[in-house]
């Protein structure tokens, strides 16, 4: 091997190796993170990976999802062209048309269903995916259709909203300068290994942890000074009887509560049925452990909680039991006080980043009026008011009951049917649409139902805006050309918005431009000045905190204050709805005899995210069949052993999968991640046992039985 060949194995950068580093972000996760990646490209293709040194998400790491990205960006499956749809409905046989005829297609779809039923019959739905959503509201906007909604219908709103109704913003921990941390269903290990990097530094230091999660795992035991096990979704029992332990005691923070709390006196009575005679029975965590939270959060001063996106919300009674776990904050007086819970600015896409720029005004400026509610408006009307977008979870069955008005046409960017619960009718409403668009960067099964298939290209081939906590920001270049014709998101958006000549000038000027005027501009900085450095840069400094400022002020509730008891809720009987944090049981109707064991699906494993990682060689190799986590006494009883099939059913449906013996799970519960076409975690999940406060699925509550195969 000569000199050179061996550098090129090395794959060495240099003029002489063709090997170039160029700098992109992970976008497999959230928002939150977007990690920095040096691409290795040599003739035009992505050859290694690793995290970018000094990166303030990731400082030169990558996780198991990041570390995936060159296999994920070259998945088989990828779409390279548009296509049109030449089989039936999920067949998966399509044409390659070219981008004009792709927009002509989809002009004449939209315009038809708008022609015939009204542009409210059109949706646009947007998947995980978060970079590009705000100019697909504005593209609804623009078509005349209040029915802009995405994922977040199912995730994170629900706690968004509940510090909505709380605080009229969003809470957030400021665990650095904590002395406990109320890590309730907090298990970073799998979901955000930096998260967990952080955590562990300040156990280091100090900080200490109460983890109240179902099952054990890393963060039960690396971090852990007090851990909880509740039966999966009776968090708001839990909560509750804390506090009342703390009000018993006195142990909470009095003067704070009388300025700045609502709802206290009614709070404190509503809490004192959660006590020692039936919180083991509620919640399966006996009273002594109860007690011992509650002298945990007494004898140390600073308490924050994490921002749960997704297991505490993903309940029927989910919206509840997160404010439940809230108040505890509030009555020790932990609101808007260093090392508790802090208000902060909202910089873009829910990243507080120390300077606040007007990204509102962006998405709600065109918002067509006099237009019908959006989608899931009359069931879910906390949602209606607090987000006023389409709460997706109804969209299945407004698509095929046409009921309050018909639905017809769908414009998607990253539809996962099987993120919906009863999956099986999500692809049934999509197979009975007039018309029916799908944007992805691959031809999964929900693009195989759409009429025109749009290929959109990955964080690596476009350029996009990225700002971090602390007060950074970034624009990126492509590292590569985009595979065949795939293109950014926002341009097809954009291009389309030119095509139709819709009448939003804004939207049609593209990304930049929104970037440039409603983020930038106040920063006095410039699109072209961040290209240039390629990288991370200050660009504001974030004020400090002041304790009780924002109180002091007033938060952005009715009453100025923390709400215990909620205003909005008080003002609005018709609704329905609870003003007080109050706790339902979380079950469905099964009977308990012929489905014993409880269905908990979702919680996240490091080597799958959603639907995509799925159907990546390296990552699909860690764990090739789906298996679901029991108990090993349970399994013992079933006379299953590890890798052995068992068949799980509900009210709704089954699956076959493999099972695994363990104790991290309590005995009676059942686990299993979802995302699997072969076995999908949601064709078991009953559609109506949403949270009728958020519209949230019940991803992590149904009663099953479980069958031992063969
Ligand atoms: N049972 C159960 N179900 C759950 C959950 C659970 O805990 N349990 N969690 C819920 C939560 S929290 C969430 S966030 C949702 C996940 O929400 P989903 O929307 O189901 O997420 P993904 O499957 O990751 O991505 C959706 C699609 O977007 C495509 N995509 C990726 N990047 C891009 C892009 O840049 N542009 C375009 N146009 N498409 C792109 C992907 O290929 C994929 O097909 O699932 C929910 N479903
Ligand atoms: N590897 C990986 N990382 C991800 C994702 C992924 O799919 N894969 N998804 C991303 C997304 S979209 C999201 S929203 C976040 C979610 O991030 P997390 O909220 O961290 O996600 P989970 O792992 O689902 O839940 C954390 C813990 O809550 C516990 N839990 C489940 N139900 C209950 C309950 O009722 N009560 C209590 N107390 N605990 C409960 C679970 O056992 C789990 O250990 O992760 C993000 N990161
Ligand atoms: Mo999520």
């Amino acid at each position: 091997m000569t000199e050179l060949e061996r550098k090129i194995k090395a794959k060495i950068p240099g003029p002489d190796t063709g090997i170039e580093v160029r700098h992109t972000i992970c976008d497999i996760c959230s928002p939150g993170m977007h990690c920095g990646i040096n691409a290795y490209i040599k003739d035009g293709k992505v050859i290694k990976i690793e995290g970018i040194d000094g990166h303030p998400s990731n400082d030169g790491r990558l996780c198991t999802k990041g570390l995936s990205n060159r296999q994920y960006i070259y998945r088989e499956d990828r779409v390279l062209t548009p296509l049109k749809r030449v089989g039936k409905r999920g067949e998966g046989k399509f044409e390659p048309i070219t981008w004009d005829e792709a927009y002509a297609e989809i002009a004449k779809g939209l315009n038809a269903a708008k022609a015939k039923y009204g542009a409210e019959s059109v949706a646009f739905y947007s998947g995980y995916s978060k970079w590009y959503r705000q100019m697909l509201r504005r593209l609804a906007y623009a078509f005349g259709s209040p029915n802009y909604g995405c994922e977040s219908s199912a995730c994170y709103t629900a706690a968004f909203m509940a510090w909505k109704v709380a605080a009229g913003e969003q809470g957030r921990p400021d665990m650095a300068n904590s002395d406990l941390f109320l890590g309730w269903a907090f298990n970073p290990f799998y979901s955000s290994y930096m998260k967990a990097r952080r955590a562990m530094a300040l156990k280091e230091k100090g900080l200490k942890f109460l983890i109240v999660d179902t099952r054990r795992t890393p963060a039960s035991e690396k971090l852990a000074d007090l851990f909880l096990q509740p039966r999966t979704g009776t968090d708001g029992a839990l909560a509750h009887a804390i506090a009342n332990v703390l009000i018993q005691n006195g142990w909470i923070d009095k003067p704070y509560i009388d300025k700045y709390v609502y709802g206290f006196d009614e709070y404190a009575e509503y809490v004192s049925q959660f006590n020692e005679s039936n919180i083991e029975q509620l919640t399966d965590v006996p009273y002594s452990q109860v007690v011992e939270a509650a002298k945990l959060i007494h004898e140390n001063k600073r308490i924050s909680c994490n921002e749960s996106s997704a297991p505490l919300c993903h309940h029927r009674n989910g919206l509840q039991n997160y404010r439940a776990v809230m108040a505890l904050t509030a009555i020790t007086g932990n609101f808007d006080r260093k090392g508790g819970q802090l208000l902060s600015p909202h910089s873009y896409m829910h990243v507080g980043c120390g300077w606040e720029a007007h990204e509102h005004q962006y998405l709600y400026e065109t918002r067509p009026k006099n237009v019908k509610d959006p989608v899931g408006a009359p069931r879910f009307p906390l949602w209606n008011y607090l987000e006023g977008e389409m709460q997706a979870m109804d969209m299945p069955r407004q698509i095929l009951e046409g009921t309050p008005y018909p639905l017809r046409a769908v414009f998607a960017l990253g539809m996962n049917a099987r993120m919906f619960p009863n999956s099986g009718r999500m692809f049934k409403a999509l197979e009975s649409l007039d018309f029916f668009v799908d944007t992805d960067l691959f031809m999964t099964d929900a693009a195989k139902y759409a009429d025109i298939v749009l290929p959109a290209c990955s964080s690596f081939e476009r350029g996009e805006f990225k700002p971090y906590p602390g007060g950074t920001a970034w624009y990126t270049s492509p590292a590569i050309q985009p595979l065949g014709q795939a293109k950014s998101d926002t341009d097809i958006v954009t291009e389309l918005a030119r095509y139709m000549d819709l009448p939003d000038e804004q939207l049609k000027e593209g990304y930049e431009s929104f970037v440039q005027k409603y983020i930038l501009d106040d920063l006095g900085f410039t699109v072209e000045q961040l290209k240039k450095v390629d990288l991370p840069i200050p660009v504001c400094k974030p004020e400090p905190h002041v304790d009780y400022q924002e109180l002091d002020k007033g938060l952005k509730t009715p009453t100025g204050k923390f709400e215990l008891k909620s205003a909005i809720m008080e003002n609005h009987p018709e609704w329905g709805l609870d003003a007080l944090p109050t706790y339902k049981d979380p079950l469905d109707g099964a009977d308990p005899e012929k489905y014993p064991f409880m269905f908990t699906s979702g919680s996240r494993i490091p080597n799958a995210i959603h639907s995509r990682l799925h159907g990546v060689p390296a990552n699909r190799s860690l764990r090739p069949v789906p298996t679901a986590d029991m108990n090993n006494e349970d399994c013992e009883a079933l006379g299953v052993k590890d890798g052995d099939r068992v068949t799980i059913s509900t009210l709704r449906g089954s699956v076959t999968v493999n099972v695994h013996p363990t104790h991290t799970v309590p005995e009676g519960l059942v686990n299993l991640y979802h995302g699997y076409s072969e076995a999908d975690a949601n064709s078991l999940l009953d559609e109506n046992h949403l949270d009728p406060y958020s519209g949230f699925p019940a991803y992590r509550s149904t009663r099953c039985a479980v069958k031992k195969e063969g």
